[in-house]
């Protein structure tokens, strides 16, 4: 899906056409991989439009930097009065928003020491991520012939754009067989998570996902999900998942900003309980659709309204 172009994006402290956000092609990040980055949405809520855990997605791109020794030239507050800026600059109630912070433009090699760390913010409209039936009919999915990144090379808590090469294998070859998206499983054979999402399954009443053992990112809708089903009563367990207990369970769905909550109806070819989205996903998605529209109360603070100059709190 090509772009839905807005006026401006954010460059180190400058508000630039969207046209000219250009980097130099000998960036290091270009050659290496070297950038780290956030992904998280701006709902236009009944009070007005509000990103969704603006803080806790900036507290993940600070952790993504320090695990990568890059030192951000901002300050936490900083990023996140200017994504809120961005969004009043561009005019929009609703939108994906991606920061990036990326090694830039000095010299060549892979020591990164020497170039200028770059920060870099935009934000656009960005539909259903998994198609535009997904969220109701749920997604036909497989699990990939790639293994997501053992522990000890690309470390998944980190949101960094070289772990999107294994990303990306997942991705084409889910959809070089006819899948709209590919479950990676880890390096001991368990189930991780999805080429962007993380994932859930419910077997008899029990929501289980996996564990930050399992190379996956700490994902803050993962993280929201297993807040509310805590509220609903249902029980959350985060361990290892065998590949055949995806198979066998009641319910499957993903997680994810730009996935949100996305039931999963097949897998291989399997359908998945009834084939259809389960009651429980229902539920929890339900519930946070109604959160992320202002309807329920913001109990745990994680709407940030745009339209106010306001202080961000952590
Ligand atoms: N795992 C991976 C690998 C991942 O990329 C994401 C987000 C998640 C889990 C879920 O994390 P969270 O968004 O905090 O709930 N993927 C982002 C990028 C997608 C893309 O195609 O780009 C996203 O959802 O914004």
């Amino acid at each position: 899906m090509a772009f839905q172009e807005c006026d401006k994006i954010w460059m180190s402290g400058k508000l630039v056409d969207w046209k000219d956000a250009k980097v130099h092609v000998l960036s290091h990040a270009l050659h290496y991989g070297s950038a780290i980055f956030e992904g998280q949405r701006c709902y236009n809520t009944k009070h007005g439009p509000a990103c969704f855990r603006l803080s806790d997605h900036t507290d993940r791109l600070f952790n993504s930097a320090k695990i990568y020794r890059m030192k951000i030239p901002f300050t936490k507050d900083e990023i996140n009065q200017a994504i809120l800026d961005l969004i009043r600059v561009n005019n929009l109630d609703s939108c994906y928003i991606r920061p990036l912070v990326y090694r830039g433009y000095n010299q060549l090699g892979v020591n990164p020491a020497g170039c200028p760390i770059e920060v870099a913010i935009a934000v656009w409209s960005w539909g259903a991520y998994l198609g535009p039936e997904a969220l109701e009919q749920g997604v036909d999915v497989c699990v990939s012939s790639w293994n997501r990144a053992a522990p000890n090379t690309f470390p998944a808590l980190a949101k960094a754009g070289a772990n999107y090469m294994s990303s990306q294998l997942i991705k084409m070859e889910a959809i070089a067989n006819g899948f709209v998206e590919g479950i990676g499983l880890d390096t001991r054979g368990h189930v991780s998570e999805g080429s962007g999402e993380n994932i859930f399954i419910v077997r008899n009443g029990v929501l289980v996902t996996p564990s930050f053992g399992s190379s996956v990112l700490s994902g803050l809708t993962r993280d929201s999900v297993i807040n509310f089903a805590h509220e609903m009563g249902i029980e959350v367990l985060e361990e290892d998942i065998p590949r055949e207990a995806l198979y066998i369970a009641d319910e499957v769905f993903f997680t994810g900003s730009a996935a949100e909550v996305t039931p999963i109806r097949s897998i291989d070819r399997i359908p998945i309980g009834s084939g259809s989205r389960g009651p429980i996903t229902k539920k929890l998605q339900d519930h946070f659709f109604k959160y992320l529209a202002g309807e329920i109360e913001d109990k745990y603070g994680w709407m940030t309204y745009v339209k106010k100059k306001q202080p961000v709190t952590a």
